[in-house]
């Protein structure tokens, strides 16, 4: 392997000026490092660089301004939306050897960490103190927080928590010029100019890469409980919504519908109810209390008398919990080997009856030969959709399909003011649509945000929006 680094004289100068940087070329290598969860770009990274400093991360970056390669930085790489992929000859800049807790402060609440951390071992080192980081998704396994950070991921407790923009105390970046930044340092109050931790929050790598992260924590919830909704039709979901929502404090409010329950199924789990419905809601809620207890079978019963729910089950057990909601957090999983092709769109929650159905007629007409499987984060105003590719159709006939309907899904979200991306992303896969979401004025400020912090253009470039 060392011949081969020597045969590409601007990666014999990298292993020279950063003698200690673990560097990778072999195929296999470039292949698993160089694609996301998107698996749609064929994969070409010139190499993998896994530093285990800052230090070496910024000497990687003054490299690569000096022989103008880009860098993609990357943690998890189960981003769906393409901004981890590496097809162009980029360095893959892994922050996977970065991943450990740097510090607990208990009279902040603080948590500092490496990039690298899996989001799973963040949540299991806040609890050791008792406390929690509440972001959360399917995915937290395998994806890290610098990762998270960099699409500013949402996931299952937003409706309660907010995203993870709001968890974020302090950030180490390394901007694509080689500075070194401290920003926020932890602080809660700082009014002292322009807040450049919240710029980095979801730029997706294109202004900095996140080395470090201090994160905010909080006391773990009250006990909680999960329920199971079936419900006769679409247009009653934002009406149980509410009547939950006014009774309960909510922990989480999902939405699946039969089609997307019928993939969890295949894979071996337990219908939940003895008919199949239309519509699931999975929803937690706080159960501190008799009343509360009480308050969420008002609920319940409220929705039944007004035919808005079929049929409920609710958790006994914290293993029952966690099998209803499988139903909900392994969808993704069981549609990935029918390639699908995701909308993850957000509209305010006020606006989601008329944006519903509006765009369930649109979609219906535009794709009456496709699986269509809805599932998402109603509570927030986001949706997912995922239309699933049919076994005889070629995947680049199907994704230019797609995206013909996304141009008219765009339309229509810039009509109800809506995004384009709720919380994957842009990346490559959103990026034609981006002006459907955010005006000229902002992308040419956008632009003009990158060039200085990324002068020469090194960090992610072709993300988000193409250098103009
Ligand atoms: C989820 O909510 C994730 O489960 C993935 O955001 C959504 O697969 C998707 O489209
Ligand atoms: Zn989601």
């Amino acid at each position: 392997m060392f011949l081969q680094f020597m045969i590409d004289s601007r990666l014999a100068d990298l292993q020279q000026a950063t003698p200690g940087l673990r560097l990778k070329a072999d195929p296999a290598d470039l292949e698993h490092y160089g694609r996301d969860w998107t698996r749609r770009w064929a994969p070409k990274p010139l190499a993998i660089v896994l530093p285990g400093s800052v230090d070496e991360v910024q000497s990687v970056v003054r490299w690569a301004n000096r022989h103008h390669v880009a860098i993609v930085p990357s943690g998890g790489r189960t981003g769906l939306s393409g901004g981890a992929v590496a097809a162009h000859g980029e360095v893959v800049l892994s922050l996977e050897r970065m991943n450990k807790v740097l510090e607990f402060d208990a009279v902040d609440r603080t948590l500092t960490v490496q990039a690298g951390m899996p989001l799973e071992a963040v949540h299991n080192a806040a609890s050791e103190h008792r406390l929690i980081y509440p972001v959360d998704f399917a995915s937290r396994g395998s994806c890290s927080i610098g990762g998270n950070i960099a699409t500013n991921a949402g996931g299952i407790r937003v409706i309660r928590y907010g995203g993870t923009r709001e968890w974020i105390a302090g950030l180490k970046v390394v901007t694509g010029a080689g500075d070194v930044l401290d920003l926020n340092r932890g602080l809660i109050k700082n009014s002292s100019g322009y807040d450049f931790r919240q710029l980095m929050i979801g730029s997706e790598g294109t202004l900095g890469i996140v080395v470090e992260a201090t994160l905010r924590l909080t006391d773990p919830p009250l006990p909680t409980n999960v329920m199971l909704l079936a419900l006769p039709s679409f247009d009653v979901l934002m009406r149980v919504f509410s009547a939950f929502r006014a009774r309960m404090q909510l922990e989480a409010f999902e939405f699946f519908t039969e089609h997307a329950l019928c993939h969890v199924l295949a894979g071996g789990a337990q219908r939940p109810f003895e008919m199949s419905h239309p519509y699931y809601v999975v929803t937690e809620f706080a159960v501190g209390d008799e009343a509360m207890e009480a308050a969420s079978m008002e609920a319940f019963e409220f929705c039944m008398e007004n035919g808005w729910v079929e049929d409920g089950v609710i958790s006994q057990s914290a293993a029952q919990a966690e099998q209803l909601w499988h139903l909900r957090e392994g969808i993704t999983e069981s549609l990935a080997p029918y390639k699908p092709y995701k909308n993850d769109i957000s509209v305010r929650i006020s606006t989601m009856p008329a944006f519903l159905e509006e765009i369930q007629a649109l979609l219906g007409h535009e794709y009456p030969h496709f699986e269509v499987v809805w599932f998402g984060h109603i509570g927030d105003g986001n949706l997912h959709i995922n239309v699933l590719k049919p076994d005889d159709m070629e995947n680049a006939e199907f994704v230019r399909q797609c995206e013909r309907v996304t141009e008219l899904l765009a339309e229509t979200l810039t009509r109800h003011g809506g995004s384009i991306s709720a919380e994957h992303g842009i990346g490559l896969v959103k990026k034609p649509y981006l002006v459907s979401t955010r005006s000229t004025a902002e992308i040419a400020l956008m632009r003009g945000v990158k060039r200085v912090f990324d002068p020469n253009g090194i960090l992610n470039p072709g993300k988000v929006f193409d250098e103009g």
